[in-house]
């Protein structure tokens, strides 16, 4: 009697972990690269909990497989809705149609996928990465313009994850700019698979190579502010002066790039936010309620630089 009674208070505790008419969300993270993705994970188990939604989440390592795993898993578990940010943007038709052969949508959030088939998800939550690649260089010809009167220089450029919708897209939109300069060229162009320590030995390997002895003008162009701030500790200890011997632009805003800026040892960083959380979330009680969500939601983001980023910074420091 007692080990049935026992069993029962069990099943009941588990049973109410999810509230009856509880939300829940099965969140594929794809995992904890960089600044940027922490504050991203950050804003997505924060605004959850908020709210009271039941989050079932997974950091895949960086390891697409272990993604298409997770998302198998939130199938099995019946989740309400799947929040995916794509490592790279192939090789996902096949469990996207899954979900949606199981009735459960899926929202893309931060990057997104290559598909023709758009009934495999219902909509996508994050940045324009190819504006983001053009505001690094319209910011970047302005800057040659204000400094010498003209625009030209050679980049040297640390590339994102190899596939990854932000890498493919930032690029794009960067060289669109410089292609009407003929004097502004990528001279060299690598993947730091937007880790810092990738981007340190990526740079490591610029400063050795004849590009770099033959360069005027020296412009270091990072797809994500981690990469450019590992750059940044290759130059260093290479004995240059990044900040006056060299050009430094990223991407994604974290307040370690703006205390680098502030510090004069990088010139300015794109805007990527991560803090999507409760945008995500307004779609996904808007899905449950049954009710059309947009299929493409882009963030609000800016360009900050030597301007502006030291009397920012305590204000960057309260979102990252
Ligand atoms: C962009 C995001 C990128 C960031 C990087 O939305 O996917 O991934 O720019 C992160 O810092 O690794």
């Amino acid at each position: 009697m007692k080990k049935a009674l026992a069993l029962l208070v069990a099943f009941a505790i588990t049973a109410g972990t999810v509230m009856a008419g509880q939300i829940t969300v099965g969140f594929a993270q794809l995992g904890a690269e960089s600044m940027w993705r922490t504050a991203n994970t950050d804003s997505i188990k924060g605004e959850a909990a908020k709210r009271g939604i039941n989050l079932v989440f997974s950091d895949a390592q960086q390891k697409q497989e272990n993604q298409i795993k997770a998302v198998r898993s939130f199938i099995a578990q019946e989740v309400d809705v799947i929040g995916l940010p794509p490592l790279v943007n192939s090789g996902w038709e096949p469990v996207l149609r899954e979900a949606r052969d199981a009735g459960i949508p899926v929202i893309l959030a931060d990057r997104t996928v290559d598909t023709s088939d758009d009934s495999l998800y219902v909509s996508f939550i994050g940045s324009n990465f190819i504006q983001e690649g053009e505001n690094a260089g319209n910011w970047l010809v302005r800057e040659l313009m204000g400094r010498y009167g003209e625009v030209s220089g050679e980049v040297f450029e640390l590339v994102g994850t190899v596939g990854a919708a932000p890498a493919i897209d930032r690029k794009a939109g960067f060289e669109k700019v410089i292609a009407n300069h003929p004097h502004l060229n990528i001279v060299k162009s690598q993947s730091g698979d937007f880790t810092r320590a990738k981007g340190k030995e990526v740079m490591e390997a610029f400063i050795k190579s004849p590009e770099w002895g033959r360069a005027s003008r020296k412009i270091i162009f990072g797809h994500n502010d981690d990469m450019v701030l590992g750059a940044i500790q290759a130059l260093e200890e290479a004995g240059i002066n990044p900040g006056t011997e060299c050009i430094l632009i990223g991407v994604d805003g974290i307040a370690d790039a703006f205390e680098a800026i502030a510090q004069g040892k990088m010139h300015c960083t794109v805007e990527c936010n991560p803090l999507i959380g409760p945008q995500f979330y307004d779609m996904v009680e808007a899905l449950v309620a049954g009710k059309e969500i947009p299929k493409i939601v882009y963030s609000i983001e800016g360009t900050y630089d030597y301007m502006c980023a030291e009397v920012l910074l305590p204000w960057r420091r309260t979102l990252y």
